[in-house]
């Protein structure tokens, strides 16, 4: 294994490596209590600078929290301690814990008060490209969220280096800072109910809230985080959406992406020039650094909405290269589009032969699931070992993002073997997509839109498994 892929230059990792446990591949430790090497994880009040403005806001010391880094089938150990002034938990998307760690409050455990703590503590045997983030209310709104990369125990991709980048929409500690940035489409307090918004028929738009700025790795696109390749590297991205209210098209100019991964899960590699990101998607993608040098844009648009975010890839060697200007924009990003008809599972679902055992039509509408909205909504019942289907229908204006807790599901497609994820986007006005998943992970789950103001509004549903019989 060459050193150098060792080297992960996560524009977060500097956080992340000196709070890491478990990575050291001698696996946990047999003696001692359970909490020792924990990560400790404070949610706290703190201030977060946006281009030379320090604002207020949540976050687990920086924004994004630290790079959580182990390897399959290690224990993930976690002690979060509450020093915000409300409850808070914290949910691993993308992860597939036992159901009291899911961290959502009361379902899967109590909240955690002011003061308190609690210890989060799972295997993940599942390598992948996953997140953490506060999981009451609105709290994802503000900076309590960060990456979790779960590396597997043998590597097959190349690669030269590696970069996490988190895409979020933000506007919080923003109310004393009119027009600082600011570019939206829609004003003020001008909040929008999904589906009955005066979106034009073609628009794809996730949602619409103001949001005044687009930050990636927590950075404005006036103070962006900087990518470095020489001529010639390979590099892997870790492209994540944490956006609460927006989608994303992501490019990087002058360069194609070969996705690898969707949602964290192989995928046979599939070269596009731009991906798009509903809330909670991630794709794994490298970038061949085949320009003689140069500073690029790395392009991140918001769907349906004004506004702006970037990264740049800079060369060694381009140091007195002019990088591009703050708003140039990547042709790449009218490119071909990653779409799921395109990606082919590397490791498909052990389905069996036949028909699923149960299979749910759930039609979207507005900001119901199925024709109910939570909290006064039926669960979703499935019997442990399952093969269960869900079949969505959205006949709303947007285009909602639908997150799975608990369990990876396979979205069927032309090829039957379409890519596993643990989200998917069903584009609006009649947008349909199917998943498989199997009830192998007892509890109770939710099963939500990952537009949170849509989740807040009740587009959630709990998938319960029937007791034994
Ligand atoms: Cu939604």
């Amino acid at each position: 294994m060459p050193a150098t892929r060792r080297q992960f230059l996560g524009l977060t990792a500097a956080a992340g490596l000196s709070l890491l446990t478990g990575c050291s591949g001698r696996g946990p430790s047999a003696a001692g209590p359970s909490t020792a090497g924990a990560l400790r994880l404070t949610a706290a009040p703190m201030r977060v600078d946006l281009a030379g403005h320090a604002v207020p806001t949540w976050g687990y010391g920086t924004v994004p929290g630290p790079e959580i880094r182990l390897r399959a089938g290690e224990t993930l150990r976690v002690q979060l301690a509450n020093e915000l002034p409300e409850d808070t938990t914290v949910h691993w998307h993308g992860l597939t814990p036992p159901n009291g760690m899911d961290g959502v409050p009361g379902i899967t455990q109590d909240p955690v008060a002011p003061g308190e703590g609690f210890s989060y503590e799972f295997e993940t045997p599942v390598a992948g490209s996953f997140m953490y983030h506060a999981h009451v209310g609105m709290q994802l709104d503000r900076g309590l969220y960060g990456p979790l990369v779960v590396e597997p125990r043998t590597e097959e991709l190349a690669y030269d280096s590696e970069y996490t980048l988190m895409l979020d929409d933000w506007r919080d500690g923003l109310d004393d800072h009119a027009g600082h940035g600011a570019e939206s489409s829609a004003g003020h307090g001008a909040e929008d109910r999904a589906g009955d918004d005066p979106d034009p028929v073609d628009a794809v738009s996730f949602g619409g809230r103001s949001y005044p700025l687009l930050l990636v790795n927590g950075r404005p696109p006036e103070d962006a985080p900087v990518l470095t390749a020489r001529p010639g590297d390979r590099l892997r991205l870790r492209v994540m959406n944490i956006a609460a209210d927006t989608g994303f098209r992501f490019a990087v100019a002058g360069h194609r992406l070969t996705v690898t991964h969707a949602d964290g899960m192989p995928v046979e590699p599939v070269t596009v020039d731009a991906l798009r990101l509903g809330m909670g998607e991630r794709y794994d993608v490298l970038v061949d650094a085949a320009q003689p040098g140069g500073v690029w844009q790395v392009g991140v648009q918001p769907e349906g909405r004004g506004g702006w975010g970037r990264a740049l890839l800079r060369y060694t060697g381009s140091e007195a290269s002019t990088a591009p200007a703050v708003a140039e924009r990547p042709a790449e990003l009218d490119g071909r589009l990653v779409s799921y008809e395109q990606l082919v599972a590397r490791e498909p679902l052990p389905l069996p032969a036949g028909a699923p055992d149960r299979s749910y039509d759930l039609t979207l509408s507005g900001t119901q699931i199925g024709g109910q909205s939570y909290p006064d909504a039926d669960p979703l019942v499935v019997s442990d070992g399952d093969w269960v289907r869900f079949t969505m229908r959205n006949t709303s204006a947007k285009w909602h993002p639908m997150h799975l807790h608990g369990h990876h599901f396979q979205v069927l497609t032309a090829s039957g073997r379409g890519p596993v994820k643990d989200t998917v986007t069903v584009p609006s006005r009649g947008g349909e997509v199917t998943f498989d998943f199997l009830a192998t992970n007892p509890g109770r789950w939710l099963f939500h839109c990952h537009n949170h103001h849509h989740m807040e509004d009740g587009m959630l549903r709990l998938v319960e498994y029937e007791p034994p019989a």
